[in-house]
């Protein structure tokens, strides 16, 4: 029973990784070593609906501290936003997100609200759609 329970942790912790795509590392300016990037499977386009894993790096402790986590998407160049998207935490670390549009070409942000239990982690990971 333990192999299995093993096993099945080890499967979705490869599936939370089988991305073929991801950005760079981004990290919270405030606090020290609490970083994320997005891994997808796809590349987004205008309008469509987009899927996305949002993936947390931090240490265990500071993973063990978060509740629950928030995407938005921005666009700072022309202050704007986007419809809001569902969001459903996979395991410790990582986040689904689905129903993302961005609705034009350009400059976003995916900015990230990482709510732990000593207060809120912002994270903003740059995103260009093309
Ligand atoms: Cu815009």
């Amino acid at each position: 029973m333990k192999s299995v329970l093993l096993t099945v942790v080890a499967f979705f912790g490869m599936a939370a990784q089988a991305h073929e795509f991801h950005t760079p590392n981004y990290c919270s300016t405030e606090i020290k070593n609490f970083c994320a990037h997005i891994g997808y499977s796809s590349q987004p386009e205008v309008n469509k609906a987009f899927e996305f894993v949002v993936d947390l790096v931090a240490s265990p402790d500071a993973l063990n501290q978060v509740k629950s986590a928030e995407v938005k998407l921005w666009m700072p160049e022309m202050g704007h936003g986007s419809s809001p998207v569902k969001i459903q935490r996979l395991d410790l670390k990582h986040f689904q997100v689905s129903d993302a549009f961005f609705v034009m070409e350009g400059a976003w942000l995916v900015k990230v609200d990482v709510k732990t239990a000593s207060g809120t982690v912002q994270i903003d990971i740059p995103f260009t759609i093309k």
